[in-house]
This record gives structure tokens, sequence and C-alpha cells, in this order.
């Protein structure tokens, strides 16, 4: 018989969970392969002082040398930030590989949700979703965050889901798996770089106490499974349709005339949109997290104080 899984969690994150107090996962692929260094390093200190700063506490999530990491230290976000290609990206399938080699990983919404849940964290913020590529119906890539989504109890509050993806099949596979979709303050389901995508959003709330109350209900209830809240990026930050959307069709067009599919699909597409826009998206993007984690410490502390 083996024990529990060896979790290395901070202080800080292991008395704030033993207190009872609001914590905020967060993921590290966005650091490693979502974004450019070193302003996903920025990002990433930033989004954990945005947090400190509604008084949760937060824990980036990776695994290095093989030990799954619930808080991070400057030092650990900046091998993640610089590291890029030589860091592997980690979803579900691929966390034992890297446990098992000790080797580092920085971990996508799936993985980050498994270990988030394991420790004890029910509160997670990131950018955007993984969710059922363009064209799935002939590669079947669907991305193992929305199967995690219907395993593991956390809720994850993103921008939606952005346009590389076919939000309209994502929005369907999300409802078969039993996952709740929350408009937060929104009938339109977000696109990201976009307030709204024109699919209505399944499910509207308008407070934080109101998440926190579904994810009671829905403890109380015995269902299993996170909960997708999807936060509208700011106004202020918006890309419009007109300019984004061509952009995500030439970024899309790039990809296949190179070949790259598979786990390769979103950081090609991700780099690709920056390189095209100017840097353009990676500013509406980090402007996106950080309104995220303004949320996700508010849910916390919402469900904490229930
Ligand atoms: N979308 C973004 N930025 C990201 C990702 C998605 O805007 O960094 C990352 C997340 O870690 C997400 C992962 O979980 O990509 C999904 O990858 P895949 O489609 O290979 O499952
Ligand atoms: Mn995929």
């Amino acid at each position: 018989m083996r024990g529990a899984p060896d979790l290395h969690l901070t202080d800080e994150v292991r008395d704030a969970l033993a207190e009872g107090r609001p914590v905020v996962a967060l993921e590290s692929t966005i650091i490693s392969h979502g974004m450019p260094y070193p302003d996903n390093v920025a990002m990433a200190r930033e989004v954990e002082a945005i947090i400190r700063g509604h008084d949760a506490t937060p824990a980036t999530i990776a695994v290095l040398d093989g030990v799954p990491r619930i808080g991070l230290d400057d030092a650990a976000l900046e091998l993640l930030g610089k590291g890029q290609q030589s860091i592997r990206k980690v979803s579900i399938r691929d966390l034992p590989y890297v446990v098992a080699r000790r080797e580092h990983g920085a971990t996508t919404v799936a993985a980050t949700m498994r270990l988030a849940a394991l420790a004890g964290i029910r509160v997670f913020t990131t950018g955007g979703l993984g969710g059922v590529h363009r064209g799935a119906a002939t590669t079947m890539d669907v991305s193992a965050d929305l199967t995690e989504l219907s395993l593991t109890d956390v809720t994850v509050i993103s921008a939606g889901v952005k346009s590389i993806l076919d939000i309209g099949l994502t929005l369907e596979k999300l409802e078969t798996l039993g996952v709740p979709v929350l408009g937060y303050r929104t009938d339109d389901f977000p696109a990201f770089y976009t307030r709204t995508s024109g699919y209505a959003v399944p499910l509207r709330v308008d407070t934080p106490a109101e998440v926190a109350a579904l994810m009671r209900a829905k403890d109380d209830l015995g269902i299993r499974g996170g909960i997708s809240l999807a936060n509208p990026i700011p106004v202020e930050d918006e890309i419009p349709h007109e300019q984004i959307d061509a952009i995500i069709d030439q970024a899309l067009a790039d990809m296949d005339a190179r070949g790259i599919t598979g786990k390769d699909a979103t950081p090609y597409l991700l780099g690709r949109i920056v390189e095209i826009t100017g840097g353009a998206s990676l500013t509406a993007n980090i402007a996106l997290v950080k309104n995220n984690a303004h949320l996700g410490a508010e849910v916390a502390t919402a469900f904490a104080a229930g």
C-alpha cells in the first residue's frame, strides 16, 4: 500500500488552510508556456500580491524536482518563467511521469486543480480554460481541463474560452460533463479577449457570496466536480471582435501550416497572437488574469466565511 501523495505546502499555505482562512490556487503553465519572459514572472508576482491585498493566501502550484509544490517562492517563479521550453507542460496524464522522474513541471488547469484539491484548496484563478479545439470532430483535441472539471471539487475562475477553441462545443461538453458554468455579472459567455462570445451563459451570478452558496449546495448534494466561473475582461482592456477574430484566424492558419498539434497547440497559438498583435494581446491577457485574481480572492473569502 502506498501512502498519501508527497505534497510540499509552504508554511503560509499550510497555516491558512489549517485555520480555515481563504487560499487561492494559481497555475504555472500560464507562466512557463502562456506568456513570454519576463512579463510572465512579473504577472505571477502581481497576481500573488493582488490576492494578498484581499487578505487571502496565494498558492501557485507546480512540480519541482518531482515534488508537487503548493505555494512557490520567488526563485521558483523565476525558474518557471525563465525555463519556458525546458519546463514540461504537465496535464493530468503527465503528473505521474514528472513525479517519478523527479522532473520540473508547469501544471495546466487540469493538473493544478487536482493538486489544489489534494491540498484542500477549493478556489483557483487563471486566465483561460482549455476546451474543445476547433476541428475537434476530426482531431479529437479536447483539453483534459474539461474532464478534470467533471471530477475535482475546485471552482475555476477564468475569463471564459478564447476563440482559438470552439466555444459552442466547449459549452456543450461542459453541460454533458455536469459542470456548472457561471457567468459573473454577465448573460453572455465571455471569450477571453472580448467580453462576449455570442453564446448565452448557462447560469448567471452577481456576487461572490452566490458562488460560495452554490459551492456549498453542490457539496451538500454530493455532486462531485468543479465549477467554471467566467469573469469577463474589464471593458477598458477588451480587444474588439473586429480586431482579434482575424488575428486568431491567422494564428490558426499558421499553426496548421506548421503542422503543430496536441499539447503544443495552445502555447503556439498564444505566442503567435502576441507576435501578430505586437504585444497587445499580452497586455489584455495580463489585465484579465489580474481581474480574475481579485474575484478569486473574493470567492475564497466568501467560501471560507461559510
Ligand atoms: N489558455 C490561456 N493561457 C494558458 C492556457 C490556456 O489563455 O496558459 C494553458 C492552461 O494551462 C490550460 C492549458 O490548462 O493551456 C490547456 O492546454 P491543452 O489545451 O493542451 O489542454
Ligand atoms: Mn489538447
